[in-house]
């Protein structure tokens, strides 16, 4: 069987950007091909990519299957070329994988050229799926598949998770033009080494996803750690780029026995500085130290709203501040950089606790911070308040670097775009003004939040914008030096972190 995966993967707002690494695909093509199966993809990065594109790639690869996959952001493409298979009179089955039908499946199985949808993890449902459809078998019993029969639809329980990542094969990473995707080109090699994660953020799927398993077996699963530095070293062996390790985990210091192991076989096997994720809590100063006896090098942590009411009741992260500034602190300690993922544009939210985000981020000492506006995606928790509330609007928006699709009422989108636009400049204000002596320090503040949180405040540095401009420009060059090391991947300057 010829398995051709289609992967709309577009960020309109990197220059020229070369897509990422998609673990999901990866793992999928590893297992096909351990079956005997031949594997392709098309990696859509171009915005421009169109129809006579789709169909002179298919007409190269030749499927037997196409099987679409993407997340929420993507399925507006998928649809496209789904239905446009459909008006064509295409014969070949598709099927469509990923986070997005998982959460959404009503609304993706309805789509014309959409064959099937796979709901969750499923290595093994699209294994037996080629298996039978190969030999002429019948395939609308398999697990974890939904399959359109005329005008009905079958809809097959979910299996069991997997519990032994063990078993599965290491990524196919030469599904991908490999060396040259985004992450790659800067010299890091992707890596994951768990599923799951056990928080219960109201803004995140994996909520959604546990609660999808519910009792289908443990949820957060870790591979062996042997297993993990082996797929490592050969990375290494195959692509002589690799100069660091990327973990994509949703959280890699979950458990201590694991890290420990981990920290040990990592330092006398690879010795390649890495980075990865934390959440604040499991930030202790144990963990901390077992990151850097292994050589994490950067540490990227949530903090996601500086407001503890928003942080607390809408975001679902019980966290008080000092526990945040204590992981910043830790990290900072052992001569790691730090990364902050932050959201604006949140329910309930204000011009006030957006500038408890800014200053939080400032009182952290953060090196890069990360910052879009709040995207409500189908089957979290926080999607279902935001429809409810009728806050969805009908704006297109491609990125969440870019705009948000919420109107909010306590958050104009002028001062949603002003912040935006300036979280990161405020912060490095912020900064400074934290370090003046106490009585002058206090005024500043008070001076610059009733500026910042009025409503005229985007009108104002409209305004100033261009003396502004001028004045720093001035300044400097005048003092022959940055302004402040503080990095930002915000709308204005667009990178590509996970979320
Ligand atoms: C690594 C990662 C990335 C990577 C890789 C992109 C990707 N496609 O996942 C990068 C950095 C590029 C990225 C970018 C973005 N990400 Co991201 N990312 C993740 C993360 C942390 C892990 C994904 C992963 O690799 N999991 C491991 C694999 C093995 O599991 P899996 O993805 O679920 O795949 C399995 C099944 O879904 C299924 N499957 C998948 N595809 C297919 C196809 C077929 C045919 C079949 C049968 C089955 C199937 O089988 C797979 C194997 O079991 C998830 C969080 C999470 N825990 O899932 C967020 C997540 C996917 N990202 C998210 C978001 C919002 C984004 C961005 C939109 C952010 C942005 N910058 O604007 C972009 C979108 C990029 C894009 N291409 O669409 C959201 C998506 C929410 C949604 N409903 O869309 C998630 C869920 C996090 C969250 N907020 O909840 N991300
Ligand atoms: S946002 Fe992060 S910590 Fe919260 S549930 Fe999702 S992955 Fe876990």
């Amino acid at each position: 069987m010829k398995i051709t995966f289609v992967y709309p993967d577009i960020l309109e707002i990197v220059p020229d950007y070369k897509g990422a690494f998609y673990m999901g695909i990866a793992i999928l093509s590893a297992v096909l091909k351990r079956e005997g199966h031949e594997t392709s993809l098309i990696h859509i990065t171009d915005p421009e990519y169109d129809l006579p594109r789709f169909e002179a790639d298919l007409s190269v690869h030749q499927p037997n299957l196409i099987a679409f996959s993407s997340t929420t952001n993507g399925w507006e493409r998928v649809r496209h070329l789904a239905g446009f298979l459909a008006s064509r009179g295409s014969t070949i089955p598709t099927i469509y994988g990923g986070i997005h039908p998982t959460l959404a499946p009503q609304e993706c199985i309805a789509a014309p050229g959409i064959d099937m949808i796979a709901i969750g993890e499923s290595e093994q449902p699209l294994a037996n799926l080629c298996r039978a459809l190969q030999q002429g078998q019948e395939f609308d019993k398999i697990p974890n598949l939904w399959v359109k029969k005329g005008s009905t639809v079958i809809r097959n329980p979910l299996s069991p998770l997997l519990q032994n990542l063990d078993d599965l094969p290491f990524a196919d990473r030469a599904l991908f033009d490999y060396p040259n995707l985004h992450f790659e080109l800067q010299g890091a090699a992707t890596i994951m080494a768990s599923r799951g994660c056990p928080f219960a953020c109201t803004y995140c799927c994996n909520t959604a996803l546990r609660r999808l398993y519910n009792d289908l077996g443990s949820y957060v699963r870790f591979r062996s750690v042997r297993n993990v530095i082996d797929e490592i070293k050969q990375v290494r062996r195959d692509y002589a780029f690799v100069r660091r390790v990327h973990f994509d985990d949703d959280i890699l210091f979950l458990r201590r026995e694991w890290a420990e192991e981990f920290a040990d076989l990592y330092v006398r096997e690879v010795r390649l500085p890495f980075c990865c994720n934390v959440h604040p809590s499991l930030c202790t100063a144990q963990n901390v130290e077992t990151l850097a006896r292994a050589g994490c090098d950067e540490l990227r942590i949530g903090i996601e709203s500086g407001n503890e009411m928003i942080r607390r009741t809408v975001l679902g992260r019980s966290l008080d501040e000092g526990k945040i500034l204590e992981a910043f602190a830790l990290a900072r300690s052992k001569g790691m950089r730090t990364l902050s993922f932050n959201m604006v544009g949140i329910p309930d939210e204000t011009p006030s606790c957006i500038l408890e985000s800014v200053k939080l981020n400032a009182r952290a000492g953060v090196d890069e911070i990360q910052l879009t506006a709040f995207h409500p995606y189908p089957g979290s928790a926080l999607y279902e308040v935001c429809l409810e509330k009728g806050m969805i609007s009908k704006r297109r928006v491609t990125s969440y670097y870019v705009d948000s699709i919420l109107d909010l009422p306590d958050l104009s989108r002028e001062q949603l775009r002003m912040f935006q636009r300036y979280f990161c400049t405020f912060s490095r204000v912020y900064r400074k003004v934290f370090r003046l002596p106490t009585p002058v320090r206090k005024a500043a503040e008070w001076l610059l939040d009733g500026i910042l949180t009025s409503r005229m405040a985007p009108s104002l540095l409209r305004g100033i914008r261009p003396i502004a401009h001028r004045v720093g420009v001035v300044l400097r060059v005048l003092m022959r030096r940055n302004r402040s090391k503080l990095k930002c991947v915000n709308q204005e300057r667009p990178g590509l972190k996970e979320p």
